[in-house]
């Protein structure tokens, strides 16, 4: 068994950078750092990445809550030469189930899934044991253009950015987007298929899938009709730069409300830049909007950044805008319209660890931005949360 650098995995189709790849068949910027172990086995490459977070969450207001969390999946990459192109092979696990309980952990003004009958909220609902089952095939047509399939039971259709849990300018932050749901929550869909074609720039995608959110059941596969679609256009114009705008038709996506769909739109622009001092810098800016079949549009934006100074300290934050309804927050009346945000700020440190790790103690601070007419249940315009935790993750892959 051979360990290899980052170099050794370009794509073979039109020879890209591995560091491109981000969640499902979403792009990021080249020059995002790559935290993963790889080998080489009988012509296979494999490698292996993921994120855990464990530590205290607690969220002020009369609707927040303290607990101990683990966020967390962790993944395993396979890539052979296939018929003069690329197969691969993707298995992402989570544990959130057991480590956050069925409801998930606390996050105020969080909307999106549910719980024994009832919609959660004011809590991230946890992860599907398999969060990712699927395989990809990419092949060049010309010197300068290349197809890619991609699909499998778990998967992430061409809809939204790079998913939160998977993106460098997330990496720090333990917790999700309250915009999840309006950008980048179908990265869980339980049937897809994805086909797409790439220039060594832009990309176009379409996808076909099941949009209904998985249920309460964390450790099955929930599938049901593939009767959900999507098309993405990525385009990456430097090293230092991605962007995506899509669309999607989520037919039925929540169980407890089964007669309702969703046209959701989004767009996004990440920027990630190497530092001299050996840090990185990714920020992420991003628009969601999701049109229900009764007609409300409401709107997510979200701006989030991870500066690693220098290897070692890491200064990140998140400022989010949502407008939520009644439903989402289960509060009457629920058509209404609330306006919610956030604004979260933290330092993580870097230890190394057997040079295979890096184990990082961090703490977050956000405070939270509540409508005024929500008062009678959060009894808080301003709450403010803390958390602190434990990151370990693979050490930084070497770029040759
Ligand atoms: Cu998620």
């Amino acid at each position: 068994m051979v360990s290899l650098g980052a170099s050794a995995w370009a794509q073979d189709a039109l020879d890209l950078p591995m560091n491109r790849e981000g969640s499902g068949t979403a792009w990021q910027p080249d020059s995002t750092p790559m935290y993963a172990k790889g080998f080489s086995l009988d012509g296979w490459n494999l490698m292996a990445h993921g994120i855990g977070f464990g530590g205290y969450d607690y969220q002020g207001s009369r609707r927040g809550g303290g607990q101990v969390f683990s966020t967390n999946w962790a993944m395993l990459m396979a890539e052979h030469d296939f018929l003069g192109g690329e197969f691969g092979g993707r298995l992402m696990m989570s544990t959130e189930e057991w480590t956050d309980g069925g409801r998930g952990y606390p996050l105020l003004l969080q909307s999106g899934e549910e719980f024994h009958g009832v919609p959660n909220h004011d809590r991230q609902h946890p992860h599907d044991l398999f969060m990712e089952l699927a395989a990809t095939y990419a092949h060049p047509i010309t010197k300068d253009l290349g197809f890619e399939l991609y699909g499998g039971p778990v998967g992430e259709p061409a809809l939204g950015p790079v998913a939160a849990p998977h993106r460098e300018s997330a990496a720090a932050d333990p917790f999700a987007p309250l915009g999840h749901h309006w950008m980048d929550s179908t990265h869980v869909s339980f049937g897809v298929v994805t086909a797409g074609i790439f220039t060594r720039d832009v990309k176009l995608e379409a996808s076909w899938f099941n949009g209904r959110e998985p249920d309460e059941n964390r450790s099955n596969f929930d599938f049901r009709r593939m009767d959900s679609y999507s098309t993405r256009l990525s385009y990456n114009p430097t090293r230092d730069l991605s962007m995506q705008v899509s669309w999607g038709y989520l037919k039925s996506p929540e169980q407890l409300d089964p007669n309702i769909s969703v046209n959701r739109v989004t767009t996004q622009a990440t920027y990630d830049r190497r530092l001299a001092s050996g840090g990185n810098w990714a920020t992420t800016t991003g628009w969601g909007r999701n049109i229900d079949s009764s007609g409300k549009p409401t709107d997510a934006l979200l701006l989030e950044s991870n500066l690693d100074l220098d290897g070692a300290n890491v200064l990140f934050g998140r400022a989010e805008y949502v407008r939520k309804t009644g439903e989402d927050l289960d509060f009457a009346p629920a058509g209404a319209v609330y306006n919610v945000g956030a604004i979260s700020l933290g330092y993580l440190r870097n230890f190394d660890l057997f040079n295979a790790f890096v184990l990082a103690p961090g703490v977050m601070v956000t405070t939270s931005f509540i409508d005024g007419r929500l008062d009678p249940a959060y009894h808080s315009q301003t709450p403010v949360g803390v958390a602190a935790f434990i990151r370990l993750r693979p050490a930084l892959m070497d770029m040759d």
